[in-house]
């Protein structure tokens, strides 16, 4: 009997402790850091230097407590590729990911951070939309409508 009892005071009890203070501390009362993803301002532009490529721009905010990447993007319209770009000393690069802190918006814009498109066919005009998807590491895939705006790609004017 006193056996018994002694090893449900040393064992069992302090087992049942911890697992309801574990529980306390991450299930309830505070939230994990999630990050919170939301795309604005989205537009594309079709270089006038380089036939069938364009870039598209927007403002990737998150609102969310955690951090978030950007590993990849695509576009319903057949044919055409995308890729993540940056331009460093002049000259676009293929980034790897991009980058979007927690509590931070990113702003993809000329000159800059940018989604690159290429052999987009050429019935694709001012005008049109399509659907772009961002693949987020955490937040996982986003879709938007994008327009296909008229102007140049002014990153591939000045740089090339
Ligand atoms: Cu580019």
């Amino acid at each position: 009997m006193g056996k018994i009892r002694f090893y449900f005071i040393t064992l069992l009890v302090p087992a049942l402790l911890f697992l309801y203070l574990n529980g306390t501390a991450t299930g309830m009362g505070t939230s994990p850091a999630v990050p919170l993803i939301r795309i604005e301002a989205q537009e594309a532009i079709l270089s006038s230097v380089i036939i069938g490529s364009g870039s598209v721009f927007l403002k990737i905010v998150n609102e969310g407590e955690g951090d978030d990447n950007l590993t990849g993007a695509e576009v319903n319209i057949g044919g055409t590729l995308t890729e993540l770009h940056n331009v460093k000393n002049g000259k676009m690069v293929r980034a790897e990911k991009i980058h979007v802190p927690a509590k931070t918006t990113v702003e993809l814009k000329p000159g800059g951070l940018h989604i690159m498109m290429f052999r987009i066919p050429e019935d694709m005009k001012e005008g049109n939309e399509f659907i772009l998807y961002l693949k987020f590491e955490r937040s996982g895939k986003k879709e938007v409508k994008v327009r296909l705006g008229k102007g140049i790609d002014d990153h591939l004017m000045h740089h090339h």
